[in-house]
């Protein structure tokens, strides 16, 4: 009885823990988050980001970060994600400065049986440090609880803390505040093993943080955002051995265009694919430390370098048609006649819509499962003052045409279900256009 209820209350805990995240890119869209660490344990991907929060009086500095806790986030596929709440809190922490809200970005990493979370803030003790310090917490789970250690680690001044364990098993702590830092771990994971060293062969001008280090194929890649201009991208140096001598080699993702003056990251290989976890501002577009993370394919050159990663809003995965199927977080938008626009910009967490001016306009969503039994019908939620004629073909302008469906006028959103017109199994691409020379705006689309 017990199993077969088992995953209806799994089901219903995530539900309680807020599991509005998603496929597409910001992946998370019912809270900020941002700084993403992302790791895979035993077969399941948990991603531990920082949690910005807007400032409210007496909790935070406005105009500021206001980061008050930590969640943790996983998923089997990319694309399904569950939030298991938070998993260390700042006033939680016995050294940390009370309501300091300078939860930064953090680290977990699995040793003999332990899940070693690390994070940046500031204590209350300042002969410990006068600014940032790095702490540990310790849990038998991914998950949690996190025990935090009752003081941080010795010898560490500064943010971001990264972890790396080397193949002959030595692990490594990476930091930085204005450089990036390297240290040897003693196998406690709790204290360094060696003095500090300042990774000193990256560029000397222009704020560097958030270390991210990793080995691939005998190559140590140091990667790191970098303000070589007006905010930071991501770059990457390569060296022999995880402290260095490091080679500066290139650009992984360049400045936002958008101007969020953070970017953050970690990469990680999942099922024979690497992933470029980083954040933007998606949900708080006129306010850059209020951020969400998004993830990207990334890949290396047969010569070991790496490809730019050029952001999507479409993100990573396949999207199943039974799902609500987020166009606004489009593969590609017509250059006229769409645009893309917030359901309600008084909470933005609500998410985005796509915009159909006029019969110009077009939303490519590359990824669609249809799966192989036939769909019988399309359900689209929409709204058209005047009322309007919406088309979805698989494939492109050459493709089928699955429905052509008609939206009555209206100023409400309506879900208009329209029975398909043909079936194509397998995964598509769906291309959704507007017949109509008057607006019409569409949430999402799903299949039956
Ligand atoms: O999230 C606060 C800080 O902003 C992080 O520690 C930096 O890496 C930057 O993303």
């Amino acid at each position: 009885m017990l199993n077969r209820r088992l995953p209806y209350i799994l089901g219903a805990l995530a539900c309680l823990c807020g599991g509005a995240a998603q496929a597409q890119n910001p992946i998370v869209t019912n809270q900020f988050t941002a700084d993403p660490t992302a790791r895979a344990f035993n077969g399941r991907v948990y991603v531990y980001p920082s949690h910005d929060i807007r400032a409210t009086p007496g909790h935070g500095r406005a105009g500021w970060f206001v980061m008050e806790d930590y969640h943790v986030f996983s998923s089997a596929n990319l694309t399904e994600w569950t939030d298991h709440g938070v998993i260390v809190t700042q006033n939680k922490v016995p050294w940390v400065k009370p309501d300091s809200y300078s939860m930064w970005a953090p680290d977990c990493m699995f040793r003999n049986g332990k899940y070693y979370f690390y994070f940046p803030t500031t204590p209350r003790d300042t002969t410990i440090s006068k600014g940032f310090t790095v702490g540990v917490a310790v849990s038998d789970k991914p998950t949690g609880p996190f025990v935090p250690q009752p003081l941080p680690i010795k010898g560490v001044r500064g943010i971001d803390p990264n972890v790396f364990i080397d193949k002959d098993g030595q692990a490594y702590l990476y930091w930085s505040q204005g450089n990036i830092y390297g240290a040897k771990l003693k196998e406690n994971m709790l204290e360094l093993a060696s003095e500090p060293k300042t990774l000193g062969e990256l560029p000397t001008k222009g704020l560097k943080e958030g270390p991210y280090l990793f080995e691939r194929n005998g190559t140590y890649y140091l990667t790191y955002p970098h303000v070589e201009n007006k905010t930071e991208r991501l770059e990457y140096a390569t060296s022999t051995s995880p402290l260095g001598l490091f080679t500066v080699k290139g650009v992984i993702m360049d400045e936002s265009p958008t101007g969020c003056w953070t970017n953050h990251h970690s990469l990680l290989e999942f099922k024979n694919q690497w992933y470029l976890f980083y954040h933007h501002n998606d949900l708080s577009p006129a306010f850059d430390k209020n951020r969400s993370v998004r993830i990207d394919s990334l890949f290396f050159k047969p010569d070991g370098s790496i490809q730019k990663v050029i952001p999507t809003l479409r993100g990573v995965g396949l999207t199943d048609a039974k799902q609500k199927i987020q166009l606004d977080r489009y593969s590609r938008l017509s250059s006229s006649g769409a645009n893309i626009a917030f359901l309600d910009t008084a909470n933005k967490f609500q998410g985005w819509k796509t915009v159909f001016a006029n019969n110009q306009g077009w939303v490519q969503y590359n990824g669609v499962a249809f799966g192989k039994q036939a769909l019988k019908t399309v359900t689209l939620r929409t709204m058209a003052a005047a009322g309007a004629t919406v088309q979805l073909r698989a494939d492109g302008a050459t493709g089928p045409v699955l429905a052509q469906v008609t939206v009555p006028k209206g100023s409400q959103w309506q879900e208009i279900k329209a029975p398909l017109s043909a079936f194509k199994p397998g995964t598509h691409t769906l291309v959704v256009s507007s017949k109509t020379n008057t607006p019409v705006e569409i949430d999402w689309v799903k299949f039956e």
